[in-house]
This record gives C-alpha cells, structure tokens and sequence, in this order.
C-alpha cells in the first residue's frame, strides 16, 4: 500500500487529517503513569499501518487528558510509541469547542441531516462559529506542517467540511482529497442547511472528493450546481467553482477483511463459538446477533419490532431462536441518542416480558463495545445477523459478518436496503425496515433457509468483498492521476451520467 502511495505521490509530504486521532494518551492509575490506547474503529486501524509504512504527519484532536503532557512544544508525538514512524500532530479544542464543534454542528446538524432527518436537527449560530474557527485551526495545523514542502493532504469525514478551503486559498499548489463517510442527501434535504453554500465551498476547495456511493456524488454535483452556480461536468463527474475542479467520485469502503477471517479462524475460536451458543440457545435453537452503535440511523427500534412479530406471528420460534444486539452507546450527551437508548431499552424489556419464560431469554442487549477478537466468534456462532439501518453510508458490520463466516456452514445477512453495502453484498437477504411485516417474514425465511442456499449466497457475498486496502488503492490511483494531470482511471465506480430522471411505469 505504501508502494501505490508513493507511486502516486513520490515526494509528496503525506498528511492525513481526521477528527479522531489514531493513539490517545491517559493518565494510567498511579500519579504520574500515561497510558496510550488505540481507539478502536476500522478506518484509525486501517490508516494506522499505512502512516507507520509512508511516514508523514497525522492531524487530530487531541481528546486523552494526558495528550498535551505527551506532546513537545508543537503540539508533536511520534508514535507508534514502541516503534516511532510517523508524527501525530494534535489540535486542541476545549469544552466550548468540543459542544459547538463536534456535538453541535458535526453531529446534532449533519449528521442527522446527511441522514433524512431534518427534523431532528439544530440549527444554532454558535455551533456553526465554532465549527468553522475549529476548522480553521485543523487548516492552520495543515499549513504548518506541509510549510516548506509539498504535500497530499487527506480529509476526512463531515467534521472538516470547511478545512480544504482554509488550506486551498494559502496554498493553492497541495493536492486535497476529502473522504465524505456519510451519505450525502439529495438537494431537497441538503437546501435546510442554513450554511449550505459555504459547506460546498469548503469541499469543492479539494482536487477529489470521495463518498461511498455514486447516488452520494450525483447529490452532491447537484447541490453544487443548484447552490453555488458549480459549473457541472455530468460525464466526468467534476464540478467547477472559482476557477477550481473539483472531481468527484464513488469509492466504497471495506474492512480488513484478512483480519477478521483470521479472527474467526484462530485457534479457540470452535471453543468460544460453542460457549457462545451454549449460553444464549436452548438445544438444537437459532441465534441472531446485530452489532450497532446506538444511533438512531441503525433502525434499532425497527428491528426490534420485527422481532417481536416474528415471535408473534410465528411462535414455534419461541424458545428456540434468542437474539443479542450489542450496541455500544453513542454520543451519550446528545438528548436523541439518550432518548433512543432508553426507548431500545423499554422495547427490549416489553419484548422479554411478553414472550420470555423462566428459562429463556428473548434478548440480550449488551451495551457495550467488543475487540474485534470478541466480535468474530460472535458473528461465526450466529445463523443470522441483522442491519436494519434506515441511512448508512456503508455499514461494515455487514461486511465483518460476511468475512468470519464458516463457508461450509455459513449464516445468512439480513441487510437493508438503505444501506450502501446493499449495493456490494447481493447475496444478502434484503430487508426494508419500513415495513415490519415482512422484516419478519424475511427473518423467518433466513432461520429456515436451506443449507444449499446459505452457501450459495455466502460465495456471492464473499466475490463481491473488497478490503480497505483495495478501496486505499482505488483512492490513490484517482488522486494520483489528477495530480500528474493523466487521464483518471476508472478503476472506482463511476458517476451516473447524469442525476436519475423520473419515468412513469408504462
Ligand atoms: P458507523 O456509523 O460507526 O460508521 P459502521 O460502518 O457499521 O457504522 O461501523 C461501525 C464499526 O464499529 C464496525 O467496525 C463495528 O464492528 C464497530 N462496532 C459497532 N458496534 C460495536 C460494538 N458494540 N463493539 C465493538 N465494535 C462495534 C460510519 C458510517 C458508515 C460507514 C463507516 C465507514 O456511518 O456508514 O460504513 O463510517 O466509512
């Protein structure tokens, strides 16, 4: 990987530039003992080893309480701390920053906006201020450290909208890409947004602009031409804006893959998946597991329901098929996750009591995260998993169960179809959270699927799974090419070329 990276920037400075940082520094138990943890999350953990194998800066926030005592007088730490290779560069944000910033503007108005939820944003002028003077500093930290030097500069996600402009207009000369994690939504959503314009500005300030999928990019393309007055070429995918081209394209992500095979694979892993069913299914029973963060664009509530029809409609499954969601709890301070944590719970205690008996258990909710050693005997011991999101840019949930299966004896995915990994995964088993009835008879047809079935759809999930280094690989041929000025490979999916026009069915 490190290789296509230099093939595409040979002496290029490479800095990637996130919201989260990639090693966090805490004060251990005794006075005076740090402690560094990596924060778990596929993309810190996929972008990890590429920094230590190019070299190069990585610019974050720095959230551990004993990051600053870490950092030398610029705010520098090389890591990783037992073998040093590249230089984390931490930004500070204080309480003030962190509620505009991060829980105000980043996820309490895009995100739910980039999610069809209109409704449940906030618009507030002062998250917006800080979001932008938040922003600048990540641009600030940028220019400092690609002065002097050339550079490809790597944004990500919806935190830093607004940095590549920052960057752009001092430096003119670095190459920007911006990876967007997140749907982006179609110009009738995205025109609530009362800062719509100087978002677009912010992200057409890159050279590529990344999102998952081509729908993702064609809204975009459309917001920029409606919006801004983007001059918008619909066969290249590129939009022009204050003598800027900005290319857009669709490149989904995946996970480790190798990882997780390995994971599910080790040896002790029969004995946990064993374990696993002895615990949570009575006899020759089924298991279902759902792995989420607990937010409300997963559709947590909406499996539930359709859990609860199953047992309803169709009660021979009663004892005989138990459930484990495990949701890791998100965003804590935010009143809507608090809101759902307590309605996922009510549900889950409604379902239990109606349907539970003295020795069985309808669902377990585990509230907490698992290492990925913890998760692939999980996703190996079930005979379905369940994504029911009702937006998703990807959801790799759905990729990391489909990569630990036993091929010989797979489970089967249910997945929605709001989910990008829809597009990639066709041998799942579609779900639409929308319509309860029959999410709960799509579960029952997976739990009776017959064994042929299960395969053959495992390998059609299995051809269509890339991995992260595949989508790295995709991202740097594109954005080398754009800056070499070639002609762009289409190696990643391209644009539709033009936005989908309505037809009548005839
Ligand atoms: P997320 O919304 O966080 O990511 P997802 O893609 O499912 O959603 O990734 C979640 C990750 O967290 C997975 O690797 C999963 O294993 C892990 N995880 C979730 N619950 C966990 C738990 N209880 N314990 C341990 N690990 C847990 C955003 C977008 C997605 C997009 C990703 C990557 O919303 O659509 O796929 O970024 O671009």
């Amino acid at each position: 990987m490190a290789a296509l990276f230099r093939a595409a920037f040979p002496d290029e400075r490479f800095v990637v530039v996130s919201n989260r940082e990639p090693y966090e520094h805490r004060w251990g138990e005794y006075v005076g003992e740090v402690e560094v943890h990596r924060p778990a999350g596929g993309l810190t953990s996929a972008l990890d080893p590429l920094m230590q194998a190019v070299g190069g800066v990585w610019i974050a926030w720095g959230s551990g309480d004993a990051d600053g005592a870490a950092v030398d007088a610029h705010d520098r730490v090389r890591v990783p701390p037992e073998e040093p290779s590249y230089t984390l560069r931490r930004v500070w944000l204080d309480q003030r920053d962190i509620h505009g910033y991060y829980l105000g503007y980043s996820n309490q108005f895009l995100w739910p906006m980039c999610h069809l939820r209109p409704e449940l944003t906030r618009a507030r002028s002062r998250y917006w201020e800080r979001y932008r003077r938040v922003n600048r500093r990540f641009a600030e930290a940028v220019l400092e450290e690609t002065s002097g030097t050339t550079a490809a500069v790597w944004f990500q996600d919806y935190h830093l909208a607004l940095a590549p402009m920052f960057v752009r207009a001092r430096r003119p000369d670095l190459s920007l890409a911006h990876f967007w994690h997140i749907p982006w939504p179609p110009f009738e959503i995205f025109r609530v947004t009362p800062q719509a314009r100087e978002l677009l500005q912010g992200l057409l300030a890159n050279d590529l602009m990344g999102f998952q999928l081509p729908s993702f990019g064609a809204h975009f393309l459309h917001c920029a031409a409606e919006l801004l007055g983007a001059e918008v070429d619909w066969e290249t995918g590129e939009a022009t804006y204050a003598g800027h081209t900005c290319r857009v394209r669709a490149f989904p992500i995946s996970i480790d893959v190798g990882a997780f095979q390995e994971a599910a694979s080790v040896p002790g892993t029969e004995g946990r998946v064993t374990k696993l069913r002895e615990r949570y299914v009575r006899d020759e029973g089924q298991l279902g597991v759902g792995v989420d963060r607990m937010d409300y664009s997963k559709g947590l509530p909406e499996k539930l329901k359709a859990l609860d029809l199953l047992w309803e409609r169709y009660p021979e499954f009663r004892e005989r098929f138990t459930f484990v969601q495990v949701a890791v709890p998100s965003r804590t301070d935010i009143e809507a996750y608090d809101d759902l944590t307590h309605k996922v719970e009510r549900l889950t205690w409604e379902i239990n009591d109606r349907y539970g008996t003295a020795e069985w258990r309808p669902i377990h909710l585990i509230k907490r995260s698992l290492s990925t050693d913890g998760l692939a005997p999980l996703y190996r011991a079930a005979d379905v998993c369940i994504v029911s999101s009702l937006q998703d840019g990807m959801n790799l949930v759905a990729k990391e169960f489909v990569a630990c299966q036993d091929q010989d004896d797979p489970g089967v995915l249910l997945l929605s179809r709001f989910t990008g990994a829809f597009e990639e995964l066709t041998g799942s088993v579609e779900v639409n959270p929308y319509d309860p009835e029959e999410f709960a008879r799509r579960i029952r047809d997976a739990l009776t699927m017959p064994h042929s079935e299960r395969v053959s759809r495992l390998q059609e999930m299995r051809q269509g799974l890339r991995t992260i280094y595949d989508w790295m690989a995709d991202i740097f041929e594109v954005w080398g090419a754009l800056h070499r000025a070639g002609p762009i490979p289409l190696t990643a999916p391209a644009l539709p070329p033009k936005p989908p026009t309505a037809e009548w069915p005839g």
